[in-house]
């Protein structure tokens, strides 16, 4: 009996020991796998830096995409700037005085361009908008000011001939905005200026 006795606490002890070892190792690997862990941070840090350089190197092209978007259309193209649920697009530019500018609406809501500010309207000539503008639309082609929501597929144009940057909004919708830039026409002179200090190097 006795040695039975003894038998049995041996196993119990190493049951014991066993279970206690068991439950430390499972520890150990997880601080392994911190470590482990710690490394892929390490990697993944890299990468990020890599993927700062692939930024680098997407500025590059988006300089030359400024480049083109500064090119200013002569006074005889036609300007086109869609609305739409988002808002104008574009919502900034630069034209030459005497540019023909529409503004198309192609959201589902109405549409009524307007200078700053809402609702006064004074910023482009002065006036405001219950002074320059009737039921049917605005008291001359000077005013820039559509007076008269267009629904959907409905359009607008207005000729820009006051320089300086001019912001508008939707008077309906005074969130939605935009800014025009207008600059004097006189791109060919500095073609011309450029030419003759060529020459006389
Ligand atoms: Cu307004």
């Amino acid at each position: 009996m006795s040695t039975n006795q003894i038998i049995g606490l041996v196993v119990a002890a190493i049951i014991i020991i066993a279970g206690a070892w068991y439950l430390v190792k499972p520890h150990g690997d997880a601080m392994m796998q911190e470590g482990a862990t710690a490394t892929s941070t390490d990697m993944n840090d890299m990468s990020g830096d890599m993927t700062g350089s692939n930024t680098s190197g997407d500025g590059t092209v988006t300089t030359s995409t400024t480049t083109t978007t500064t090119t200013i259309p002569q006074p005889g193209q036609p300007v086109t700037i869609t609305y739409t649920s988002k808002g104008f697009s574009p919502s900034t530019l630069s034209i030459r005085e005497g540019t023909v500018v529409t503004f198309v609406n192609q959201s589902n809501n109405p549409m009524e361009v307007a200078s700053d500010p809402h609702p006064s309207h004074t910023a482009y000539d002065g006036t405001t908008r219950a002074q320059h503008c009737t039921a049917t639309g605005p008291t001359s082609t000077s005013v820039f000011d559509e007076c008269v929501g267009v629904s959907a597929g409905g359009k607008w144009s207005f000729t820009f001939t006051k320089l300086g940057s001019w912001g508008f909004h939707n008077h309906l919708a005074p969130n939605m905005t935009g800014s025009i830039t207008v600059l004097a026409s006189q791109a060919a002179s500095t073609t011309t200026t450029t030419q003759v200090k060529v020459n006389a190097q």
